[in-house]
């Protein structure tokens, strides 16, 4: 194989084995790499209704068959488990040296099963694998834990580690790497906890086998000097997705307040052009040339890497507009090993239900002292608010009853990424349709829509998602590299095949990616439909009812909300469009078609499908 390592190495904790293992070129061929081995391996090795914080999930590490070359932003890596936040399938991407080294040791995967019977690392020297005892890490936060490790090894070893949150399995739980790079939104990083394993540490010394070297050496030389040469280039390298911030105040699509409004009084106090101003650093991920780590001191004197969402989310979506102090929560959610969009929003959710005083606490909007006690509560699980917030919105709205589930800002459990839809129906099908749940790294149509035409629900939104669907979340994850280059600066899309050949010596076309993208995309949905059996129905496509039933009250959009039955007959479109039924599940016919006939098979154990 050329490309592909060819193997993965499989780590079981309760036994305390690794084993490598070879796999067929099909699945290769088929599935690619990243995401599309991660959902294969935990559709055919994951019993339907295993408990995602027990010894029988899987927690499986993905890169493909770009990954760690020396090719445009190619350091990423792909999370994956069944999640515990959503009870379906969950993944995050993230950029770490971790990957290279994983990809440089031999293994194109690493799966890991079972539960450690005390906290352990994982670390891998190429062949050489060792299950480690590290009691003495447990409780360290993610950054210090890659410090030390990268003192007892090398500073080139990569480290993927979780902090306090995973261990103590917070839902929403992420894994980090290189203190600012953090990946697995839907509680991966409690996957993680739940298995006692604290982190992997991994140095690999050898060549990943290519086809032709000399090739793909030339063509990754001009790739780079291609991005240097875009026209958005140094405006990126200045803000990277900060800039987002007074796009999304322009547009009314700034999540204020929980989601009740779409601009923010105090937005050029959190925004991309002051951020320039604090700015002290700049960081990124490996073998990436438009790095957009941005780094800027907060209220404590501590470096914190923002991005977009992070910044929204802890910041007007809970109406603090102040960002050393959103740095401060951003960095610790990052040292904590805890989903700084899920933290945001359950904050906001908690602070909305003071305001209703709906809850025995008190915590204002924009209460910075408060919220940042909330945090270490949720992510040690202290006193009863802090328990039942680690659980996320969905649970605690339950929980409160009340009406309190029409403004819980979640689909299918994941709690929304930071963008106000009561004016853009084509984002909101996009966020209910993710194979996450509420994620936007599916399906970005936002400013798209924003710039053809927000207020339609027609067929061209539906196309557009699907289009977006299988390039970011299907193309991108599986490859594995970062989808940035060709968004942000217009890298085009038409390198990828010709990465390919000279990595693997095919010939995979964008149409031939298109497939394995939507192969990828129908055996996820798969896997959510079985896991709900009887309670899966479309219902699990719809945004929260906030979005249609209370109208924004600011800004240029003032009065405006979704429609229902309009967002309900674009919902249909997109089923008749990818070959669903009118539930959402993808009929036999659309399986068979995607070469996924064994899952007609194994799926008709669960629901009865249509022909
Ligand atoms: C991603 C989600 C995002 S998407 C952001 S900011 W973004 C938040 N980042 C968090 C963080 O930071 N710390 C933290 N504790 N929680 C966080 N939660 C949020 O997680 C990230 C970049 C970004 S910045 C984006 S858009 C792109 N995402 C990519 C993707 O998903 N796939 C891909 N092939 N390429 C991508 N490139 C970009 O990567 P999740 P990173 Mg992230 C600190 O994890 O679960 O996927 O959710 O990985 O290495 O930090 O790079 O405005
Ligand atoms: Fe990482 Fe940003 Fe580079 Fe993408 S563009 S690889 S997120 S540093």
């Amino acid at each position: 194989m050329h490309g592909w390592n060819g193997q993965f190495l499989r780590a079981d904790l309760t036994k305390g084995k690794t084993l490598v293992q070879k796999y067929e070129a099909s699945l290769a061929k088929n599935f690619l790499g990243g995401r599309g081995f991660a959902i294969k391996i935990l559709w055919d090795e994951l019993t339907p209704g295993t408990d995602a914080l027990s010894p029988d999930n899987k927690l499986i590490f993905a890169a493909g068959p770009l990954t760690a070359l020396s090719l445009p932003s190619s350091g990423k890596l792909v999370a994956a488990a069944k999640s515990p936040i959503t009870n379906g399938y969950g993944d995050g991407n993230l950029g770490t040296l971790a990957t290279v080294q994983m990809r440089r040791a031999g293994y194109d995967a690493i799966v890991i099963e079972g539960k450690a019977p005390k906290p352990t690392f994982l670390r891998i020297d190429d062949a050489k694998t060792e299950l480690v005892d590290c009691r003495d890490y447990w409780g360290l936060g993610s950054f210090q834990t890659e410090k030390q490790l990268k003192k007892e090894y090398q500073t080139s070893t990569g480290v993927v580690a979780i902090g306090p949150a995973g261990e103590n399995q917070v839902k929403y739980a992420t894994i980090v790497s290189q203190e600012g790079r953090a990946g697995g939104r839907p509680g991966i990083g409690a996957v993680m906890g739940s298995k006692n394993l604290k982190a992997i540490a991994i140095n690999g010394t050898k060549t990943i086998p290519t086809k032709n070297p000399d090739d793909l050496k030339k063509l990754g030389l001009e790739a780079y000097r291609e991005i240097l040469k875009k026209p958005n280039y140094d405006f990126w390298k200045r803000q990277g997705t900060m800039a987002t911030i007074e796009w999304s105040q322009e547009n009314s699509v700034l999540p204020t307040y929980n989601y009740r409004e779409g601009v923010f009084d105090q937005s050029d106090q959190i925004g991309g052009f002051l951020m320039e101003k604090l700015k002290v650093a700049q960081r990124g991920c490996p073998l990436c040339n438009m790095t957009c780590g941005n780094v800027v001191k907060d209220i404590d004197n501590k470096q914190s890497e923002l991005d977009y969402e992070n910044v929204a989310m802890l910041g007007s979506d809970i109406g603090l507009g102040n960002l050393k102090k959103i740095a401060a929560l951003n960095r610790l959610a990052d040292d904590y090993g805890v989903d700084t969009i899920s933290l945001g929003n359950t904050i906001g959710f908690a602070m909305e239900a003071s305001e209703k005083n709906l809850v025995d606490y008190k915590i204002e909007w924009g209460d910075y002292e408060t919220a940042r006690s909330l945090v270490d509560e949720i992510v040690y699980k202290r006193g009863k608010v802090g328990a039942m917030l680690a659980e996320g919105v969905r649970y605690v709205s339950e929980r409160l009853g009340k009406g309190a589930s029409r403004w819980a800002m979640h689909v299918k459990g994941l709690e929304m990424s930071a963008y106000d839809c009561h004016t853009t129906p084509g984002m909101a099908l996009s966020f209910a349709t993710s194979s996450v749940g509420a994620h936007h790294k599916d399906a970005w149509i936002i400013s798209w829509e924003v710039k053809t035409g927000r207020e339609t629900y027609g067929e061209a939104k539906v196309d557009k998602i699907i289009e977006l669907q299988q390039l970011r979340g299907g193309v991108f994850e599986c490859l594995t590299t970062c989808r940035l280059p060709w968004i942000e600066v217009g890298f085009e899309l038409d390198w990828y095949p010709k990465f390919l050949k000279a990595a693997t010596g095919q010939d995979i076309s964008m149409n031939n990616l298109r497939t394995i993208a939507d192969r990828v995309f129908n055996l996820t949905r798969a896997f959510w439909v079985r896991e709900y059996g009887d309670h899966w129905s479309r219902k699990m496509d719809t945004p929260p009812a906030r979005w249609f039933d209370q109208p924004l009250t600011k800004g240029p959009m003032k009065g405006s909300k979704l429609d229902r039955t309009q967002y309900d007959a674009m919902l249909q479109l997109y089923y008749n469009r990818r070959g669903w039924d009118a539930r959402g599940i993808p009929t036999k016919k659309t399986l068979t078609r995607l070469g996924l006939q064994e899952a007609v098979h194994e799926l008709s154990k669960s629901v009865q499908l249509t022909a």
